[in-house]
């Protein structure tokens, strides 16, 4: 990895943490409606995943603010969607769990678990149809892989030698629930092992979720099939601004928090790039008036009209379906 890329990450990661954090102030302040699902303390691994699947299509789950924005989404609009605003990324329509750009290959955002990893496996066939090497990226929850999606999903795309990573995001629960709670064991990779190969990275580190990524898209670029890749992550937050997250003991979230992935970065940056921390302050400076200028459009954005309830609900060519 170049210096130039390194800060690229950083900033990147700083920009979402940031983002994260207005977001949050803003959903208490009543500005932003419906669900939010905040990816603080998981930065490395959303940022570091999209820079390295540079090219190909990308489906996620519903926690994507950092993710959106680090695939080049720029951060005004991501900011307008979670306000329901008609500038945000899908019009306001979608809100935070959906964002969705084809523009830049990032295809949502799925409320529903798991909804996200068939429509990956569909895209994946197609471009494997046309002939498109680039491949498709597919994030995911730890929780998502109890569901039988997941397992058709492998099923058919290992059947196929489709160019699919499966991204497994494990940060150990499902909402509330642990995960050993319902899998019998903490590493969901063992569930692909029939079907592909499989890695795990450390997702509180940038850099190697970077490198395990890039391989991963060059062994499914190169016609190998599928790869599963599995992150271990912690998310600081609950699940969403509605889960106070009671069911982790402080302890558990200050090992969690010892491994602060921007933290992590920022000493890569001083001691293998040898920035200042000025240069970072810099960064850090930069990364805040993006953050700053994303509310203000957002505050200043004009309502969806109306009328835009209807559109894309209802077919238009059928008679008497909205009277
Ligand atoms: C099909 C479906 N079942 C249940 C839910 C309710 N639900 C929302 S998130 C979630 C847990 C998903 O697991 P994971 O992605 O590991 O959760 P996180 O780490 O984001 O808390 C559940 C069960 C849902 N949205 N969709
Ligand atoms: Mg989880």
């Amino acid at each position: 990895m170049n210096k130039l890329l390194a800060e690229e990450i950083y900033y990147d990661m700083v920009l979402g943490r940031l983002f994260e954090l207005a977001a949050k102030e803003h959903y208490m302040a009543g500005d932003i409606a419906g669900f939010l699902h905040l990816d603080i303390g998981q930065e490395g691994f959303s940022v570091a995943a999209m820079k390295a699947f540079e090219k190909g299509d990308v489906f996620t789950t519903y926690r994507e603010h950092v993710m959106a924005i680090s695939r080049g989404i720029d951060p005004q609009a991501v900011m307008a969607e979670l306000f329901g605003k008609a500038s945000g990324i899908s019009r306001g329509r979608g809100g935070s769990m959906h964002l969705f750009d084809p523009s830049h290959f990032f295809y949502g955002g799925d409320a529903i678990v798991g909804g996200q990893i068939p429509n990956a496996v569909g895209c994946a066939y197609a471009r494997k149809f046309l002939g498109q090497e680039d491949g498709v990226m597919v994030v995911f929850g730890d929780g998502a892989t109890s569901g039988g999606a997941f397992f058709e999903s492998l099923n058919n795309a290992s059947t196929k030698k489709l160019p699919l990573l499966f991204l497994c995001e494990n940060n150990g629960y499902a909402i509330g629930t642990k995960i050993t709670r319902v899998a019998p064991f903490e590493k969901q990779a063992k569930k692909a092992e029939p079907y592909m190969l499989t890695m795990e990275v450390d997702g509180m580190d940038a850099v190697a979720v970077y490198k395990a990524v890039k391989e991963a898209q060059h062994l499914i670029q190169d016609g190998h099939g599928p790869v599963f890749l599995e992150a271990m992550t912690c998310r600081y937050e609950g699940h969403s601004m509605s889960d106070p997250g009671n069911y982790r003991s402080k302890e558990e979230l200050e090992i969690c928090k010892a491994k602060d992935p921007i933290e992590r970065m920022e000493k890569v940056l001083h001691e293998t790039y040898l920035l200042s921390s000025e240069q970072i302050d810099t960064l850090r400076q930069r990364a805040q008036k993006v953050v700053d200028d994303a509310v203000e459009f957002a505050t200043a954005a004009p309502e969806p009209e109306l009328e835009e309830l209807y559109t894309e609900v209802f077919c238009k060519g059928c008679a008497n379906v909205v009277s």
